[in-house]
């Protein structure tokens, strides 16, 4: 599937802000690709794809969480997340994607996951720092993904929890074990 081919089909699903969005996704990631060395094609692909399934009625959401076993516990937390295991999903029955690595940057792309590889980094991270993001701390984010891709990544996810906290919202524990997970590779505290 060419670029504009993928682009085409994701458009007809997705406003044009969150369009604009996945545009800015897109460059980011293929930047960060060849910053840390992963394949650009693939860093496009996911990007490309990674809001797939943004604007799908809950009710949609929550059956094909029940009936593919994407993980029922996800029904318990905000459905805020269920787009990105979802978005995985349909991307492969949809828009016949079945590239597991894109897959899996499309399925982790929210909440992060233990043991993300380079290409899931670089979408999770592409996601929070594009152009077109605006929040306290972004730029921090984006002066340390210079750098750093973990930090970066760590700093997005503490950001994220931090912010959730705050508005008494729930935490998805797969957000908190993606961030104890790089603490700990990188030799934490606590041990
Ligand atoms: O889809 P985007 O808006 O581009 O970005 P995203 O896929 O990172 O989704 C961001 C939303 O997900 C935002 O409203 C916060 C929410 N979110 C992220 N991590 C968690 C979460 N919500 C809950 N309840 N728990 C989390 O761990
Ligand atoms: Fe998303
Ligand atoms: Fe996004």
């Amino acid at each position: 599937m060419t670029k504009d081919e993928a682009l085409k089909i994701v458009k007809e699903q997705l406003t044009d802000h969150r369009y604009q969005h996945t545009i800015g996704v897109m460059d980011t990631a293929i930047r960060l690709a060849g910053r840390f060395r992963a394949d650009p094609e693939k860093a496009m692909m996911a990007a490309i794809f990674h809001d797939y399934a943004k604007f799908r009625p809950k009710d949609e959401m929550k059956s094909i969480i029940i009936e593919q076993n994407l993980g029922e516990d996800l029904l318990r937390y905000g459905s805020e997340l269920w787009h990105a295991p979802v978005g995985a999903y349909l991307v492969k029955k949809e828009a016949g994607i079945e590239d597991e690595e894109i897959l899996l940057a499309i399925k982790s792309h929210t909440s992060g996951r233990p043991g993300m590889t380079i290409l899931e980094k670089i979408i999770f991270l592409a996601d929070y720092i594009e152009p077109g993001r605006h929040f306290p701390g972004v730029e921090d984010i984006r002066s340390t993904a210079e750098e750093n891709l973990d930090n970066a990544v760590k700093q997005s996810l503490m950001n994220t929890i931090t912010f959730l906290m705050k508005r008494n919202q729930l935490v998805y524990p797969e957000t908190l074990h993606t961030f104890n997970d790089i603490v700990r590779q990188q030799g934490g505290k606590n041990e």
